[in-house]
């Protein structure tokens, strides 16, 4: 199975409350490559397009305020299942639903300030990367510790 691309974004919560290095601990230290990051502040334009599919739903126009209150950091990450497997670490949307364990349920309280994005599914993640970052500015490179965290099959 080849590795993949997920889309990853630390919301305006995650930078007011300090929690940056502990959500990206916990990304690092499940094996995920680094291919990309950038911190920006969304315009209400781009933060409608990028949840255009939520559009008209009660939370909306609030969902938009709270993206664009402060800046966000956008991330490419890569491995195995890696959409399937940042979603599980991420938890339920609802951070008091979420299971202990994530890090949503482990850092936060809330549906709106749950703290972190992540890709739904390997199409989404495409779009998304295409949406925020440029090809050149996800980066190539081979990392040592690659053939530690994958076995050979999976690198394939
Ligand atoms: P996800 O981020 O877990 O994929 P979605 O249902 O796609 O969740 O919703 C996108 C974002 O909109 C959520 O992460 C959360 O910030 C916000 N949101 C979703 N549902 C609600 C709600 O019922 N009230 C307030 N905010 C919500
Ligand atoms: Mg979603």
């Amino acid at each position: 199975m080849a590795l993949e691309k997920t889309f990853v974004m630390l919301k305006p919560d995650a930078l007011q409350r300090g929690l940056y290095g502990e959500i990206i601990s916990r990304l690092e230290a499940k094996g995920l490559k680094f291919r990309a990051a950038k911190m920006f502040r969304f315009t209400p334009q781009l933060c409608r397009e990028h949840y255009a599919h939520h559009a008209g739903k009660p939370f909306f126009p609030k969902l938009v305020e709270f993206m664009c209150s402060a800046p966000v950091l956008a991330l490419v990450l890569e491995g195995k299942d890696a959409v399937n497997q940042v979603r599980a670490m991420c938890g339920a949307t609802d951070c008091g639903k979420a299971a202990p364990g994530t890090i949503r349920g482990d850092l936060g309280l809330s549906v709106q300030s749950n703290l972190i994005h992540a890709s739904d599914s390997r199409e989404t993640a495409e779009a998304e990367i295409a949406r925020f970052f440029t090809k050149e500015e996800v980066t190539g490179y081979p990392r040592q510790a690659e053939k530690s965290v994958h076995s050979e099959d999976e690198l394939k």
